[in-house]
């Protein structure tokens, strides 16, 4: 008989935003990584949408990522202010056949950490996606500055080249994410602690270390394996 029992779970709810210029695949990524779909027709999304995703984390805790797509044109209106409240991480995506969209990366970042923090002021953890890895063959990757050494100088977790269209990396760059944030959220005091439990308790990262060693990727994902998927769907 198991000694594993599910009523005994805990769920922690982790709300994640996913940020980038407009059409670098925000919503195809989450799409893959919720519904493993993919489709080469563009619909610009309104606003902001929204997807979950259940994560038998590990024996006592069940994670509810809750992925916040936010419209790439959204960074030039006033509303991400009230997106980006309570979030505890971030995907920051850019194209990688566009330039144009990874200069705009900086941007999205900044307005994050102008806009949310952990409660000791850190910064969310926030993981770089170069998207459509697919189309390397259009060239602008050999152009692209060291994406180790951007990483670590702005502040991300980690990176990845990804396709939401051949499904590559999407998965490990959540999974990355998903561990930073959770690394942060197992140092929150436990309940009833006088220290206040309602907010989110703040990350330790070493932005200075070296783990990444030149390849795309984070050191939290190496420490688990993967955990394995409960349900998925739409809230
Ligand atoms: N080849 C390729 N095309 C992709 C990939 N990801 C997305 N696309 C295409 O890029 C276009 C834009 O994708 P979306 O996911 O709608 O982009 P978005 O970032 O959500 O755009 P906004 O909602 O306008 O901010 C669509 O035509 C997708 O099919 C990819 O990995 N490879
Ligand atoms: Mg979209």
């Amino acid at each position: 008989m198991s000694s594993h029992n599910p009523t005994m779970q805990q769920e922690r709810l982790l709300k994640v935003l996913v940020i980038g210029d407009l059409g670098v695949g925000k919503t195809s990524i989450i799409k893959r990584y919720v519904h493993q779909i993919f489709s080469q027709h563009y619909r610009a999304t309104v606003g902001v949408d929204f997807a979950f995703k259940l994560l038998n984390w590990d024996h006592k805790t069940v994670v509810r990522l809750q992925l916040w797509d936010i419209a790439g044109q959204e960074r030039y209106g006033n509303m991400t202010r009230v997106y980006y409240r309570e979030a505890v991480g971030a995907l920051v995506i850019f194209d990688m056949t566009r330039a144009s969209t990874f200069q705009a990366v900086l941007k999205w970042k900044g307005d994050l950490d102008s806009k949310v923090a952990l409660g000791n002021g850190r910064p969310v953890p926030a993981v770089l996606l170069g998207n459509k890895c697919d189309q390397l063959s259009t060239g602008l990757c050999s152009k692209l500055p060291k994406l180790e050494n951007f990483t670590r100088d702005h502040g991300f977790v980690g990176w990845y080249e990804t396709s939401a269209k051949d499904n590559t990396n999407i998965d490990a760059a959540i999974m990355c994410l998903v561990e930073s944030i959770m690394a942060v959220e197992e140092e929150r005091p436990p309940a009833g602690d006088p220290r206040d439990p309602s907010v989110l308790v703040l990350p330790r990262f070493d932005y200075n270390r070296t783990g990444m060693a030149g390849l795309p990727g984070c050191d939290g994902c190496k420490k688990r394996p993967l955990p394995g998927r409960m349900e998925m769907g739409d809230i």
